[in-house]
């Protein structure tokens, strides 16, 4: 996908103004399968104002550069040599992060793990009490409130499926969400329909978020197709696995949006690991000097596969954005409340004109990088455990329930949905055709290639040579 086909498919969603985006417009209600969230109120300019504001107290911790002196390393030949703690950090990390004591883990860890305090934005605490933040408010009615929670508990019911269809041989890979359903349903609820989506590959409660069909999410991980879905019919783009590069289609996309005079917003979505990735640094450069609406959601999940996020950053990931001259916020990502208001608020400052903004969403990968990684090697099962008290989902009950904003009824037939929909996806991937083996030649270029044909046909030969050779068996007995 190409920066100007993205951006040209925006043209007919919305007729251009002709002008520079100005008219600052509310997010509109969007209802999706029986949930609603309401319309936008947070004042993205004081949001964002606020949130950039805060940068000292992280900074001050993050300045374990006793282990790591980056700036004079790079100064100086020397110096280089102390900066080495890639020594000091490798033995933290892969093999033995259970001790957690090497001087750079704990150095670095301090700039990672704010996971308290003014930094980070909350509204709802683990245990379910409602709390307000100075820059970012939210007025949900119960059915909006309930409408989450079902969102997340559908989510999580799907993404248990795949993972079981998985292991049942089903599907080849799965790339499980587990832990980081707050963080997705937030920010997707927070988006409009004319917003445009750029996934990675584990963004299935976006996909929820956007009116994707589950089941159609299945079909790449089971080798069946190359993504499943029509991007252009959600606004959701295919997922992305090479790490990082969907933020940069985001970033032409944004500028499309810009060319096109529309009030739209895109919304680029990547992990703690991929903020390591140049095609992500290039981003937030392109998108800060063309004022490119674009929400940066990095998904803080902790680790990308077996790397701590400690190995990706020294200061934590959202203070890197005022380098590049835009605004960064934490918030805590397994807080759905607290997700959809700072989304919403990176939307709206977008919508207006006001270009890019990062949010981090600190949040945990309860599960294994992929069903083919085994996270016990390289983690301790106590940090898991901490996480597990952070539950997005169960924060969300106790808090419903505490507050009487939903009946035992809506959680019963909540379980019976969820239940309907396992089904559902069981028997769908059970049905699911195989494509035809010559497919795979189909769609390499618009107009084909002398190229792709030579090598069709070679194909086509090389598999009729087994049906000759079951004929030629037949014959010899
Ligand atoms: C350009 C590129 N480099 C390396 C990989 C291999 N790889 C796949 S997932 C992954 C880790 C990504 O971690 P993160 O960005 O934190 O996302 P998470 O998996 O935690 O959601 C890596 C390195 C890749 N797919 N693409
Ligand atoms: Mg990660």
């Amino acid at each position: 996908m190409t920066v100007e086909s993205t951006a040209a498919r925006s043209k007919p969603r919305r007729s251009g103004t002709g002008g520079k985006r100005a008219t600052k417009k509310s997010a509109s209600a969007q209802t999706d399968a029986g949930s609603t969230t309401a319309a936008s109120t947070a004042n993205g300019t004081t949001a964002a104002n606020g949130a950039s504001g805060k940068q000292s107290p992280a900074r001050k911790t993050a300045k374990p550069a006793k282990t790591a002196k980056p700036a004079k390393a790079a100064a100086s030949g020397p110096a280089r040599k102390t900066a080495k703690p890639a020594k000091t950090a490798k033995a933290s990390a892969t093999r033995k992060p259970a001790t957690k004591t090497g001087s750079s883990r704990k150095a670095s860890s301090t700039a990672q793990q704010a996971e308290s305090g003014p930094e980070l934005v909350q509204l709802l605490t683990p245990e379910g009490e409602r709390v307000e933040h100075p820059d970012y408010s939210i007025d949900l009615s119960a059915e909006e409130l309930r409408g989450l929670y079902r969102d997340m508990v559908l989510t999580r019911r799907f993404d248990a499926e795949a993972t079981s269809l998985q292991r049942q041989g089903e599907l080849g890979l799965w790339a499980s969400l587990l832990g980081q359903e707050a963080a997705q349903i937030g920010s997707g609820r927070a988006l409009r329909d004319d917003d445009y989506v750029f996934p990675t590959y584990r963004e299935h409660g976006v996909a929820w978020c956007r009116g994707v069909d589950p089941t159609k999410l299945l079909g790449m991980f089971r080798g069946v197709n190359n993504g499943g879905w029509d991007p252009a019919s959600n606004n959701f783009h295919l997922y992305t696995i090479v790490i990082g590069s969907q933020v940069l289609h985001a970033t032409g996309y944004g500028m499309g949006i810009n060319l096109d005079g529309s009030d739209s917003a895109v919304i680029a979505y990547f992990g703690d690991g991929a903020s390591s990735q140049g095609d992500v640094a290039e981003a937030f450069t392109f998108s800060a000097v063309y004022n490119a609406p674009v929400v940066f959601f990095c998904q803080n999940n902790q680790w990308a596969i077996s790397e701590p996020a400690e190995r990706q950053s020294r200061v934590p990931i959202y203070q890197r954005a005022s380098g590049f001259g835009f605004p960064g916020v934490r918030v805590d990502g397994n807080d759905v409340l607290a997700c959809l208001a700072v989304t919403r608020a990176a939307v709206e400052r977008a919508r207006s004109g006001q270009g890019p903004m990062l949010v981090e969403a600190f949040t945990y990968r309860m599960g294994a990088h992929t069903t083919s990684d085994d996270p016990t090697r390289y983690r301790r099962d106590e940090e898991r455990a901490e996480w597990e008290a952070k539950d997005p989902i169960a924060r969300l009950r106790a808090y419903l329930e505490r507050d009487g904003l939903a009946d035992p009824e809506f959680f019963e037939a909540l379980e019976e949905e969820s239940e309907a929909m396992g089904k559902h996806v069981r028997e769908s991937i059970r049905t699911m055709p195989d494509p035809d083996t010559m497919a795979i030649f189909e769609n390499v270029y618009a107009d084909g290639h002398a190229l792709v044909d030579e090598e069709r046909a070679q194909f086509a030969e090389y598999l009729a040579s087994f049906a000759e050779s079951a004929e030629s068996e037949e014959g010899a007995r």
